[in-house]
């Protein structure tokens, strides 16, 4: 299995996706500091938000096979500018997260992502689990 580094700002639903992806059950957690010791490296929002913080990502996605950038379906806005993803020497996907929400507009997340560098967007819901099994047979294979 693939390890996945999740970054995303405060809020995109990077803790709830470690959840499902782990076949947890769903539970509010403020992520205080970078889980690296798991499978899925889960980080806090503010790492992506800040950009002194920002330089231990950069870190921390050496640590793994691929980076996963989440864009909630429901921003009015996206953090990441375009061809962002040249920065990383790791592969780096997309993740569109919240499509169930009411607000949704994942085509326009989708657009952001695939504007910042991203040639693999999955679609997904840690409500409903839209997405879920793609992404785990994504990270499953070679
Ligand atoms: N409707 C909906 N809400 C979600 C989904 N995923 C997460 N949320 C909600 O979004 C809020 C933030 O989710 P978290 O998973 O804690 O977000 P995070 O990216 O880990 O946030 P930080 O730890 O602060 O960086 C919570 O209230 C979740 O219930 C989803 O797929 N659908
Ligand atoms: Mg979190």
């Amino acid at each position: 299995m693939k390890k996945l580094i999740l970054v995303g700002r405060s809020g995109s639903g990077k803790t709830s996706l470690t959840q499902v992806l782990k076949g947890d059950s769903l539970h509010y957690h403020k992520t205080q500091y970078i889980n690296y010791h798991d499978v899925i490296i889960d980080t806090p929002g503010e790492y992506a938000e800040n950009k002194e913080l920002a330089r231990a990502l950069a870190l921390y996605s050496y640590e793994a096979d691929v980076v996963g950038l989440l864009l909630s379906a429901t921003e009015q806005y996206s953090l990441y500018s375009p061809c962002c993803t040249a920065q990383a020497n790791r592969e780096v996907v997309g993740i569109v997260t919240k499509t169930d929400h009411p607000d949704a507009t994942p085509e326009k997340a989708e657009s952001w992502l695939r504007l910042a560098g991203c040639k693999k967007v999955f679609l997904t819901s840690s409500k409903t689990g839209e997405g879920i099994e793609e992404l785990l047979e994504f990270l499953k294979k070679e």
